[in-house]
């Protein structure tokens, strides 16, 4: 075997190394993303409604407006994210080795991707579960009249785990079509290669739009999965984790409240103990998360609240018209219930 010495220069690389690894797993992200002076966000570069970038290049979607709510609270300007585009197999290797601080991408919260793999989700900022499309012509009113059907799913998503899950416990048959991208999923279901192309309801309206004929396709009724999604941070930075966390929570309690971006200004004058806690008219509950009082403010005055967030991107009044359903605040039947800020 070969003898490494105390001077050997390897031996100099791997210590430094190891210093370079540990430094890193003990940063502060904050104080990091202040220095470089913009947030690194993750973000899907092909889910309209959700991450997209426009023709000149300028991201939209619910999960970008996350990661510039984040912005908000930290620099007051929310255009202060460089978004790096992540498939959906490599969007946890990017958080891991430190390339992005945040990931939001239509992610579903489950076990393995969080305890297994070093990470922590911040809050469930959409709840989905997984769906069908069919060609309208095949008349089909269930999945499991897709016994023996060719289905088209992407790669390193739970949407190819559950759908080998739900045919092996219905003892259905499929064969299943893999790729790595939603894109070639889409043309390929679109090109008749599968019989349905399954992933999240919501990516469902956004990908039929994809289509050549939007029309001649619908979405089955039933839901094999939940897929609730969040955005997401590395373990070992709770300061971090916190403000991703209370930037979601002050998202939600802001339209339970009734401050939007419009009014966000002069509620600071309200009477309402809850409103003055929120805008940091009363106490300051930033010095927590390493932000100055008026945290909320910032970020409501540059994405507005939880609600106007939902609408602008995937709404009745966007493209993809999704109803509020599940993800409704709890006090209009829905699951939304954010922890106060006091
Ligand atoms: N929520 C699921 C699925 C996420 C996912 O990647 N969905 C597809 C839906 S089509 C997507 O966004 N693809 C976009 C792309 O790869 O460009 C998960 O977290 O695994």
């Amino acid at each position: 075997m070969e003898k490494i010495s105390l001077k050997s220069p390897r031996l100099l690389f791997l210590l430094a190394f190891l210093a370079f690894c540990a430094t890193a797993a003990r940063a502060d992200t904050l104080d990091l993303v202040r220095q470089r002076g913009v947030l690194v966000c993750g973000g899907n570069p092909g889910l309209a409604g959700f991450g997209l970038p426009d023709d000149r290049g300028f991201w939209r979607g619910f999960d970008i407006d996350y990661c510039r709510a984040v912005a908000a609270a930290i620099f007051d300007d929310p255009q202060k994210v460089k978004f790096i585009p992540l498939s959906g197999k490599d969007r946890f290797t990017a958080l891991q080795s430190g390339e992005i601080d945040l990931l939001s991408r239509n992610t579903t919260w489950t076990q393995s991707r969080e305890a297994g793999q070093g990470l922590l989700f911040a809050g469930i900022n959409f709840f989905d579960g997984q769906g069908f499309l069919v060609r309208k012509k095949l008349g089909l009113d269930s999945v499991k009249a897709l016994s023996g059907a060719s289905i088209c799913v992407q790669q390193g998503t739970t949407s190819e785990l559950n759908l080998a899950d739900y045919f092996r416990t219905h003892a259905l048959k499929a064969e299943t079509v893999v790729f790595a991208t939603a894109d070639e999923a889409i043309k390929a279901y679109d090109s008749g290669r599968c019989d349905a192309f399954t992933t999240d309801g919501s990516a469902l309206y956004a990908e039929r739009m994809k289509t050549t004929a939007p029309d001649d396709h619908i979405v089955l009724k039933e839901i094999i999965s939940k897929e609730p999604f969040g955005p997401v941070v590395r373990q070992g930075d709770d300061r971090w984790f916190n403000l991703v966390k209370w930037t979601h929570f002050a998202l939600l309690d802001a339209e339970e409240l009734g401050v939007d971006s419009k009014n966000v200004m002069e509620m600071r004058q309200s009477d309402d103990p809850e409103i003055r806690r929120l805008l940091g008219v009363e106490g300051d509950f930033g010095a927590g998360l390493g932000l100055s009082a008026d945290w909320v403010v910032r970020i409501v005055k540059a994405v507005g609240n939880y609600g106007e967030i939902f609408e602008r991107n995937l709404g009745l009044g966007s493209p993809l018209k999704i109803p509020r359903g599940l993800n409704a605040q709890w006090r209009q039947g829905g699951l939304h219930y954010a922890p106060p800020v006091r």
